[in-house]
């Protein structure tokens, strides 16, 4: 290497972190993935009735060498629900919300839930976590805040601190939950802070449901297991609710939350439709791609999200016994959208189209239709049949065109 060059890479080093990871299609390595319908026997499911044992293997690979498994007292743990505020007239009275106070132990995780008042029919309802807590998603000055750990968010710079949730953030995630738009489409909505049930740092898993459940081992769950098995506790309390369709609740998350609700839509088949939103590596994105965020760096920037099994992958994505596209197979015959955004080659969008592509022959054991086409659509065309696609202009985000696409996947399937 030159002088000059060395001299450059020195003074340049922060780009060229950037600069590492490749996001040039044509730089792809060659890579097979692993048949969803080839079973660890050497043969082929060819029909439905031979699929669950097919899929009860799928999901204890994912458990085995990404997710890691739920410990057996976290899942047999009940957890008791009681209602701590009600607002019948909530958005001038199209709603009523309600925080539901979820707890075990001394472990509390509060539920918001705004359902309809139009109707007196019980309602089907969104799930999903959010990132700055209840009170982020609507600027309400009676709805509470969380007590938990929350981020400091300096523009993702900075130490990550253990701040109380001010005030000031009332309603400071309204773009990324269209309340009204949901409630006058006859959804309700539940959310759940994701911090109250496993704060988003690497501690060595000394707080949240860790605290509780005790350290996890090897093979067992990181964060995003216990956010899954929040919204599952979550689903518990929807499901015995008198305003909501226990057997229409669509579970949705964004980004770090789209890999939640992925693996909570694949390890809770109550979970009648997911939805993941910008999701990428270790969610929908295809990890031997490795293009974008590779499995290598989410492991190493993120320690605490995955079991610490996933960690061998690292640069060796070709010797994972699943890809992406078998999470996706794991939700089927039930439908599921996949929303990806054109500036956000972090997340692989070609990564998540394709896992979506190659979970079609699963839902075809069904006579289900998948995505219907071969080739990425073009931005703002939303694509498919049970397994729904779009890409969006713009960044990584959710915004009301992706709501609008939710929506109406979600009333074509579950009206
Ligand atoms: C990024 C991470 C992504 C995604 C995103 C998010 O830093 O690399 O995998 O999860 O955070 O959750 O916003």
């Amino acid at each position: 290497m030159s002088i000059r060059l060395l001299i450059l890479l020195a003074i340049s080093s922060p780009v060229i972190a950037q600069d590492q990871y490749n996001y040039d299609e044509s730089k792809i390595p060659t890579y097979t993935l692993p048949d969803p319908l080839l079973k660890l026997d050497g043969t082929k499911v060819t029909t439905a009735a031979q699929w669950p044992a097919r899929r009860a293997e799928i999901l204890a690979l994912f458990e085995d060498h990404v997710y890691g498994s739920t410990p057996k007292a976290a899942a047999n743990t009940k957890l008791t629900a009681k209602v701590t505020l009600t607002i019948p007239d909530f958005l001038d009275g199209k709603a009523t919300l309600r925080e539901v106070a979820l707890s075990f132990e001394d472990h509390t995780i509060n539920l918001l839930l705004v359902t309809p008042n139009a109707s007196d029919k019980p309602a089907p309802a969104f799930l999903g976590l959010n990132f700055k807590g209840n009170h982020t998603i609507h600027p309400d000055p009676r709805i509470s805040l969380p007590s938990a750990w929350v981020r400091n968010d300096r523009k993702g710079k900075g130490p990550v601190t253990h701040n109380k949730a001010s005030t000031e953030s009332r309603g400071i995630a309204a773009t990324r939950w269209p309340l009204e738009l949901i409630i006058d489409q006859g959804f309700a909505l539940a959310t759940i802070y994701y911090g109250d049930i496993d704060p988003d740092f690497d501690d060595g898993f000394q707080n949240g449901v860790h605290a509780t459940f005790g350290k996890p081992g090897k093979d067992e769950w990181g964060s995003i297991g216990t956010w899954t098995w929040g919204l599952s506790r979550g689903l518990d309390f929807l499901i015995q609710d008198s305003k909501v369709d226990g057997s229409k609740v669509v579970v949705i998350g964004h980004s770090r939350l789209g890999k939640t609700s992925l693996w909570a839509g694949a390890t809770d088949p109550r979970f009648a439709l997911t939805i993941s939103n910008d999701s990428g590596c270790g969610g929908a994105a295809l990890s031997r791609r490795a293009i974008g965020e590779t499995v290598k760096r989410i492991n190493t920037s993120f320690p605490h999200w995955f079991s610490d099994s996933f960690q061998q992958y690292n640069g060796n994505e070709s010797a994972l016994p699943v890809d992406q596209h078998m999470l996706v197979a794991l939700l089927a015959p039930r439908p599921v959208y996949i929303g990806s955004a054109e500036d956000d080659p972090w997340a692989d969008p070609n990564g998540e189209f394709l896992s979506g592509k190659h979970a079609g022959p699963v839902y075809a054991l069904f006579d289900k239709k998948g995505l219907g086409v071969d080739k990425q659509p073009e931005v703002d065309t939303p694509v498919g049949h049970t397994i729904g696609y779009h890409i969006r202009k713009g960044k990584h985000d959710v915004t009301t065109y992706d709501w609008t696409q939710y929506l109406q996947f979600a009333k074509r399937h579950l009206r």
